[in-house]
């Protein structure tokens, strides 16, 4: 049986993907911040699959909390096969002179370091066994670079960036490394890049018809579902009303 851990797996893509994991009946470590959604979360996979399920509470860009988190794995789960590393955010959506330097932190702290640490921390085991898988999930942002938005791209192109190095690095170990670059999602992703307001949020989406989490959790279920010898590089998928991050076909 293979063991996943999906950060960021409260809301949006990563919950979608543990769902699909456990449909693939993968033995499951979901992470995040918010501890109630957490249990719940657990509760419903045990239910739904009958997946043995383990949720880690803590926040990645804190080293010391996702060592902690890590070494905390009881036995059968300490050999993981797949990482996802899913948790990320775009907060604020201004012109850089006008944006936030806490709101910089928080995107490079979690889309970069946050995964920075997590791989770091899964890596020996994966070394260990000479296979494994880590998919990171990227954006179009780490391909494109848009108004308002630089240091969120620039923290995305980092992904592409750690994942191409990452995969020469860890080729000659038997470890696959992934991307999935995804458009327009609707998900909590807008409401957290405008701090909590809704219809903000919800204008993004006006007149399209966006991408949803399963759409991405089809990515993911595409990519570890290929034979050994195929490695997915990355898979960009876009609603069909984007064409890149700035020509969109409203309705
Ligand atoms: P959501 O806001 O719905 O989910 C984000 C998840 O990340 C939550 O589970 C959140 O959990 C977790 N997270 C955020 N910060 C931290 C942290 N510091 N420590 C631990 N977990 C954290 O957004 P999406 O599902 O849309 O986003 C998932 C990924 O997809 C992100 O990396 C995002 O950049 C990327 N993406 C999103 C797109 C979109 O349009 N929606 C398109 C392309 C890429 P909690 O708050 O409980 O910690
Ligand atoms: C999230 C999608 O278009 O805001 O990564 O960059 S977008």
């Amino acid at each position: 049986m293979r063991t996943a851990l999906i950060t960021g797996a409260t809301s949006g893509f990563g919950r979608a993907i543990s769902f699909r994991f456990a449909r693939l009946g993968y033995r499951l470590i979901v992470t995040g911040r918010r501890a109630d959604r957490l249990a719940e979360l657990a509760k419903q996979l045990r239910t739904d699959f009958s997946v043995e399920v383990i949720s880690l509470c803590y926040d990645v860009r804190d080293n010391d909390s996702c060592t902690k988190a890590v070494q905390s794995l009881v036995e059968n789960f300490r050999q993981i096969d797949i990482l996802v590393n899913n948790a990320g955010l775009a907060a604020g959506a201004m012109p850089f002179e006008q944006s936030d330097l806490t709101d910089f932190d928080q995107m490079i702290d979690t889309n970069v370091k946050g995964l920075l640490y997590m791989t770091k921390l899964i890596l020996p085991t994966m070394i260990k066994q000479q296979s494994g898988h880590i998919i990171n999930i990227s954006s179009i942002a780490g391909i494109e670079v848009y108004p308002n938005g630089s240091v969120y791209c620039a923290s995305k192109h980092a992904v592409n960036a750690l994942t191409k190095g990452l995969r020469i690095d860890l080729v000659k170990h038997g470890i696959k490394v992934s991307s999935v670059s995804p458009g327009m999602a609707e998900t909590e992703f807008s409401i957290v890049r405008y701090h909590g307001d809704v219809e903000k949020a919800k204008a993004v989406y006006a007149g399209i018809e966006p991408l949803n989490a399963e759409d991405i959790a089809d990515a993911v279920e595409f990519i570890v579902t290929r034979p050994a010898h195929v490695s997915i590089n990355d898979i960009q998928l876009n609603p069909s009303q984007q064409a890149n991050t700035y020509i969109i076909q409203k309705n």
